[in-house]
């Protein structure tokens, strides 16, 4: 490796290494320097604002000695990288993941004292980096966490949306969105403008042959923008591997900014072209598991690729190795099929640009990838028109006719004369327009495909992908379960619970080898223990309650089950189905009489999540819950006994809230229709139970924690389609405890009644999608148990305390460690201190 200074002067770099500050007096002298230089202030105009942002440049400035030393070391080794390309990553809060992966909170935490501040209200300053829209871009930030924990030489690459997921607000029961504009100060990040890619679009295609009379594709004309990498460090947990995120804005390329139209005085239009530029990383799209085929999305994802892939090339180029090495150097993931076009690209790069034959460059290509599926709902597979490729991408068109049409080659040499099978697995779907079916081309452009959940990965390969594993064989599709990262999930969203498990398992090793939370289950019967337990799920409700008060204004009892589901809202994760039952309690508390009212169990039913602004039905059940909390808590009749509570804006940090206060939580969801889930597994590492139907990870969870420790209900993934067909070709009936919550919507006792109108025909009308009256009884029943089972506390605390026990499963270090063996074959790589 170069370096750009020369022997004799290196010295005097050696002498003054930066080595970052290690404690309190040198965290404090960093804050003030950086208050009096970088933010020009003094202590006499220094707000909380303001101490924050000097307290997370000194620790940004921590990171990137770690971030050197890390890049430095991956350089010399030349080991093999992974590449996780997403479009989402849903980082949260920054600055305390770095004070507790450095292990220099308690530092910061006092020195913050010293000079006047208390450190959650510093925390608390901090603006989410909210770059997705739930579960998969969630997803993507705890699999960074665990890279850079585990010391893999990892990336991520994505996009630097100006504007993150909207914000929500609720008025009037209904959710207006506002702009998140987030980059005004963002000390985590790292401009590069020194590192940029040019991108091209549009334009048309020239063929012409080489010396040796091959045919050569030259993709001309059209017009050109600038990706600029922007860096993020992401720290590991108690290691100093601090490993990079690049994050791509665009700009006008110098070439395009056109000084002709500026010299003849046309400003407003050079200005113009500029602007469009910038609009393609301008704003996250804000739909969860739908896809909607604008142009801008998939200019947003090509520019991504298009760079993202450059990066990397250009990386692989300077070892000067063989192009046959690619694979053994690079593997990129691809998180769902928004990448997809990757393949296309490496395939263009290879065969345009370094003249590889076809099939030596798809062998590379085809081994360097692998793709994960997230999601089986027909409404979220991506599909592109080719009319909109030919326009925007023409040659990377010819290159997908082409690998189509060696493709559906060899499968009709495997399988002659079966052309109902070629045309069910041809890329190009010949509908009135033809369309390009990206998770098709993902599976023939990828070595493995895999599902997040057990049941999930078992469903692509019986329903959607069924073809392809007749074609490839089973061995190329496999499942890797989804995890969560401990540190932020259980150590940083709940200090005093991670606190009590390390003075019972000899420390905070149970962070990096979550398994070993299996010693804490000899404690479920301590009475001591289940008494400190109590203790701090309580402190976690009062919490939430006083939060409650303050945003909310209403009063509610943290002796009270607090009962949560928080969540993107959408039909098949069933948040309809949660409060038809609030209403049924609603009313049958109604009818008894005030002695037998004050026995029940009095109840908090927390709702949070945001839908999609085009997602008209999860709009009106945001209406609903808001409308019915309305009533419900202004119910003189109801007192405590019932609380409906719809928290705005969720996001990362307020789940690091919500979630430790959680006694119950809901993943609810229509059997066979939520891929994985992940916040299950928060939930339950933070001390709670669910209650669930038998999706995603619950079934593993079950498997896990044991069917005692969990509320499982509802039809089962075999059964539903034989319900959805009843519905529709018999008379479809609705028990009378679901008539009862229709009625009393209908009698406008929850506002008007016309607003909810489609939402009860979904059900009684028009088939009943997602089996909401199938599953109500059940659901009623097992909400009644547990009412029951919550009476005994001693016995829930120890439920709680064996499920905790027994979560070490769905850290998302095992997840990454399979990943890495059975799809990456990518080694760790320590960074020595
Ligand atoms: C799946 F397809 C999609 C999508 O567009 N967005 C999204 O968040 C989620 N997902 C699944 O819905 C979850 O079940 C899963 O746990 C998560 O991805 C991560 O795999």
């Amino acid at each position: 490796v170069e370096a750009s200074i020369p022997e004799p002067q290196r010295e005097a770099w050696t002498k003054h290494q930066v080595q970052g500050f290690t404690d309190k007096d040198g965290f404090e002298k960093e804050v003030v320097r950086h208050v009096e230089t970088t933010l020009a202030r003094s202590l006499y105009n220094c707000d909380e604002g303001a101490a924050y942002s000097a307290a997370a440049l000194a620790f940004r400035d921590r990171l990137i000695t770690n971030w050197n030393k890390t890049q430095q070391r991956q350089t010399f080794a030349d080991s093999k990288r992974v590449y996780y390309l997403s479009l989402e990553f849903l980082m949260g809060r920054a600055m305390d993941n770095a004070m507790l992966n450095l292990g220099l909170k308690n530092v910061a935490k006092d020195g913050m004292q010293d000079l006047g501040f208390r450190i959650e209200d510093i925390i608390g300053q901090e603006h989410d980096a909210a770059l997705g829209n739930g579960g998969l871009g969630r997803l993507a930030a705890c699999f960074l966490d665990s890279l850079a924990s585990l010391d893999y030489p990892a990336w991520g690459y994505g996009l630097r949306y100006r504007y993150g997921i909207f914000k929500q607000e609720i008025i009037n029961g209904y959710q207006v969105e506002v702009p998140d504009y987030w980059l005004d100060f963002n000390p985590w990040e790292f401009p590069r403008h020194d590192v940029t890619v040019d991108i091209q679009f549009y334009g048309n295609v020239r063929k012409s042959q080489d010396e040796n009379g091959k045919s050569v594709a030259h993709w001309e004309g059209g017009e050109i923008v600038t990706a600029v990498a922007y860096d993020v460090p992401i720290p590991g947990y108690a290691t100093p591997s601090t490993n990079n995120l690049r994050l791509w804005s665009s700009k006008a390329s110098s070439g395009e900014f056109d000084f002709q139209k500026f010299n003849n005085g046309d400003y407003e239009s050079s200005v113009a072209d500029q602007q469009r530029a910038e609009t393609i990383s301008a704003v996250l799209y804000p739909n969860d598991n739908l896809e909607r085929g604008k142009e801008l999305r998939l200019k947003q994802q090509y520019f991504w690729v298009a760079a993202s892939l450059h990066d990397i090339v250009r990386r692989f180029k300077k070892s000067k190795r063989a192009w046959k090495e690619f694979p053994d150097q690079v593997a990129i993931q691809l998180n769902d099929t928004h990448p997809t076009l990757a393949i296309v690209e490496l395939q263009r790069i290879l065969v345009d640009k370094e003249n590889l034959e076809w099939d030596e460059a798809w062998e590379i290509v085809t081994s360097t990838f692998g793709y994960t599926n997230h999601t089986v709902l027909p409404e979220a597979l991506e599909k592109w028109s080719v009319g909109l490729f030919q326009h925007l991408l023409p040659r990377h068109l010819q290159i997908i006719y082409d690998i189509n049409l060696f493709f559906l080659q060899s499968v009709e040499k495997k399988f002659p004369k079966d052309h109902d099978l070629l045309s069910r697995v041809s890329i190009i779907e010949e509908s009135q327009v033809k369309m390009v079916r990206m998770a098709y081309l993902a599976i023939i452009g990828s070595h493995k495909v895999n599902g997040v959940a057990e049941l999930h990965s078992d469903l692509i390969q019986t329903t959607i992908f069924r073809d392809f594993v007749t074609i490839f064989g089973a061995d190329k599709f496999t499942n890797v379960t989804n995890g969560i990262t401990p540190r932020r999930w259980l150590h940083q969203a709940n200090p005093r619970l991670s606190e009590l498990i390390a003075s019972k398992t000899g420390g905070y090793d149970f962070l990096k080898d979550l398994t070993l939370l299996n010693q804490i289950e000899q404690y479920a019967g301590d009475k001591e223990f289940r008494k400190e337990w109590a203790e701090i799920k309580y402190a976690n409700k009062v919490r939430l309650a006083k939060y409650i008060k303050s945003t909310l204004d209403v009063t509610v009892n943290p002796a009270a089950l607090f009962d949560v589901q928080v969540k993107r809202i959408h039909e098949y994760k069933r948040q309809q189905l949660n409060i038809f039952g609030v209403i049924h309690r609603y009313l049958a508390l109604k009818a008894m009489s005030p002695e037998e009212r004050k026995k029940q169990l009095p109840r908090v039913s927390i709702f949070g999540g945001k839908a999609a602004p085009g997602y008209w039905m999860a709009k009106q059940i945001i209406h609903l819950i808001n409308n019915v909390g309305a009533v419900v808590n202004n119910d003189p009749d109801i007192g405590d006994q019932l609380k409906v509570i719809f928290l705005e804006d969720y996001n990362v940090s307020k789940a690091e809230m919500i979630i430790p206060a959680n006694d119950i939580s809901e993943h609810i969801s229509t059997a066979g229709t939520e891929a994985s889930g992940t916040s299950n597994m928060k939930f339950v590492l933070n001390g709670g139970l669910i209650i669930g139907t038998c999706d995603g990870a619950n079934i593993e969870i079950t498997r896990e924690v044991g069917q005692e420790n969990i509320f499982l209900f509802g039809t089962l993934s075999e059964d539903v389609e034989d319900l959805r067909h009843q519905h529709n070709y018999s008379n479809h009936s609705i028990d009378s405890n679901l008539s009862k919550v229709f009625e009393a919507i209908q009698s406008g006792k929850f506002g008007e009644p016309n607003d909810f109108g489609a939402m009860i025909s979904a059900v009684r009308d028009h088939g009943d999608y997602y089996l909401v009256s199938d599953d109500f009884e059940s659901y009623l029943d097992t909400q009644k148990m547990v009412d029951t089972e919550y009476r005994n506390q001693d016995e829930w605390i120890a439920k709680c305390i064996r499920s905790v026990a027994r979560m070490g499963f769905f850290s998302s270090d095992r997840c990454i460690n399979e990943y890495a063996e059975g799809i990456w074959n990518v080694e760790p790589l320590v960074v020595k201190n």
